[in-house]
């Protein structure tokens, strides 16, 4: 049997696919695996038939026969451990990647998502104006070290892995804020993931949600 994930019924990323079930369809893609999807409210998020999956009461979650996982970090690192693809062969390269994996979903996230939380929900704030250039700069303090150690290689360390696809997860956040075209080579490589047949596949289907979803509402 396929595993089943969890997703947004109407995503409020209007299906650009930055919710984070993204990297997990994305994941699967890259390995070949089929699975099936199940899309929930916020509302049934909260209930507690989804809280025994998600403690926290979000997406996505990941179950197989009687594995439950959730955090996205979490799925994709099991499925790249369950077959080859996105892990090098080696257990050293396997360590980097993971290394890598925690770059993005700790040191890059926290700034990005706090930049991007601030930009929506806080423009309003009496505040606004002198701490958005702060969190700007904490991304852009980020960025340059991300860029300084990519250089002009592909990926992050040798082959596509499974920290290059939560590192573009992350990175694909900045997209409507601009910042990303001031680091050339971060922009090339964000590019470079997108084209990749997986991500395409990943990023359509979660995009037919929302089209199904904005559909039925209209
Ligand atoms: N650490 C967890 C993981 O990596 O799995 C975080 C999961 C998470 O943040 N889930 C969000 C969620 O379920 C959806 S992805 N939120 C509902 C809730 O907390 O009630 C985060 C997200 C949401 C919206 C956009 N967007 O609109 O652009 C982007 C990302």
């Amino acid at each position: 049997m396929s595993p089943t994930i969890t997703a947004f019924k109407a995503s409020p990323d209007r299906g650009r696919g930055l919710a984070r079930d993204m990297q997990v369809r994305w994941a699967l893609e890259e390995l070949g695996l089929s699975y099936d999807t199940r899309l929930v409210t916020f509302a049934q998020m909260k209930e507690a038939e989804h809280l025994a999956l998600q403690p926290f009461g979000q997406i996505p979650t990941y179950q197989d026969g009687d594995l439950v996982l959730f955090e996205s970090g979490a799925i994709v690192h099991h499925l790249a451990l369950s077959q080859p693809g996105l892990l090098p062969d080696d257990a050293d390269g396997r360590a980097r990647a993971l290394a890598w994996m925690f770059a993005a979903l700790v040191t890059m996230q926290a700034p990005i998502v706090e930049f991007g939380m601030a930009t929506i929900l806080e423009r309003d704030k009496p505040w606004f104006e002198a701490r958005q250039p702060m969190l700007e700069q904490a991304v852009r303090t980020r960025l340059e070290q991300l860029s300084a150690r990519l250089g002009d290689a592909d990926w992050l360390d040798g082959d596509f892995s499974a920290g290059d696809l939560m590192m573009v997860g992350v990175l694909r956040r900045l997209g409507s804020s601009g910042v990303l075209t001031d680091y050339a080579n971060l922009a090339a490589y964000v590019a470079r993931a997108e084209a990749r047949p997986a991500f395409k596949r990943a990023y359509d289907d979660q995009h037919q949600v929302w089209v199904e979803a904005s559909k039925s509402a209209g």
